[in-house]
């Protein structure tokens, strides 16, 4: 079994990793101006439990109240050459909504001509039988921001006007250094890529570490899409990270203000119940063969997510 296109279509000149574009970019809209018109029932997200751009979806998903809003699947975690497959296991299932056994059926009914990766997350439209699209930085904004009239009465506000400049600028930061830099990281194919990639995560780490001395989230006072996007590559950093992708400076239960702030996350619902560690530790140890050819997984590490963070007391 192996991973299409990783290596070398992935690689960079100088052996860095390069992330593929984005291909189907269609938006939802509260008003339908955009040909997806945001509504209940019509709209089926596909996501992997071990993937931490779609889990940002699904943590989004549940904050916003909007689970029989839009519905889900998720696929089995370890892939093969033929991309994400649905079959019955533990934490995943056959695909109810268009029977498909692999994911590339939905690109390939969107468009016969793609020559994509067939990546979640993603989302189907039961309408046009199509999928509408797999840019995932768009999933969430548009859940946040267009799904309004649908999300459950108490819902936060995870992108609030008057912090959308902030909040998108720490996103950037943290998706160059952080939630891709583990990618870079880890699929650096030259010492050179690899120890470029390690030293800026490590110290966009440190740069974190300092920034949530003092305060409980990332901007603001209050929950946002900022911290969404940083918790995903956290949950997954010292079961994965540490070891899968050689991000080994140090692990993240080695940052007290990182780790208090991971576990004050975790220990919400939407956020520690829809981590999946074993779909996690599967996923990445047994799809990359060229990192771990023996496709053993770990068994640790042992931590306790649920132990008291103290963090409650912290401001803006
Ligand atoms: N769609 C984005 C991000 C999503 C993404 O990379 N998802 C991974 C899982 S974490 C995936 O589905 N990969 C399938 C593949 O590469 O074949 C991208 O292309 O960079």
């Amino acid at each position: 079994m192996s991973v299409t296109g990783q290596f070398p279509a992935e690689t960079g000149a100088t052996g860095e990793f390069v992330r593929q574009k984005y291909s189907i970019r269609g938006r939802i809209t509260a008003d339908g101006s955009s040909g997806f018109p945001a509504q209940a029932g019509r709209y089926h997200l596909y996501v992997s439990l071990a993937c931490p751009w779609a889990h940002r979806a699904i943590i989004v998903r549940r904050l916003l109240g909007l689970e029989d809003v839009i519905s889900m699947t998720v696929v089995d975690p370890v892939r093969d050459e033929r991309g994400w497959a649905f079959r019955d296991g533990p934490g995943h299932t056959a695909d109810g909504v268009c029977g498909f056994q692999f994911l590339s059926e939905a690109y390939l009914l969107t468009d016969p001509e793609y020559t994509g990766r067939y990546t979640v997350p993603c989302i189907w439209d039961r309408e046009t039988q199509r999928l509408v699209t797999n840019n995932y930085p768009d999933t969430t904004i548009d859940f946040e921001t267009q799904f309004g009239a649908f999300q459950k009465p108490d819902a936060p506000d995870l992108y609030p006007v008057a912090l959308r400049d902030e909040i998108d600028e720490v996103n950037e930061v943290v998706y160059q250094d952080v939630n891709n830099g583990v990618y870079r990281t880890g699929f650096a194919a030259s010492q050179e890529a690899y120890d470029a990639a390690v030293h800026t995560l490590f110290a966009r780490l440190d740069g974190l570490e300092e920034r949530l001395a003092g305060q409980r989230y990332l901007v603001g006072g209050q929950l946002t899409e900022a911290d969404v996007r940083l918790f995903t590559t956290l949950a997954r950093f010292d079961a994965v990270y540490v070891g899968h992708f050689k991000c080994n400076l140090r692990r993240l239960v080695d940052y007290p203000n990182l780790w208090g702030y991971a576990r004050d996350l975790y220990q919400r619902p939407a956020f520690g119940e829809t981590v999946d560690f074993e779909h996690i530790k599967r996923h990445y140890y047994m799809t990359h063969d060229r990192l771990n050819p023996s496709r053993i997984v770990p068994a640790g590490p042992r931590v306790d997510w649920m132990a008291p963070h103290g963090r409650e007391g912290l401001g803006a």
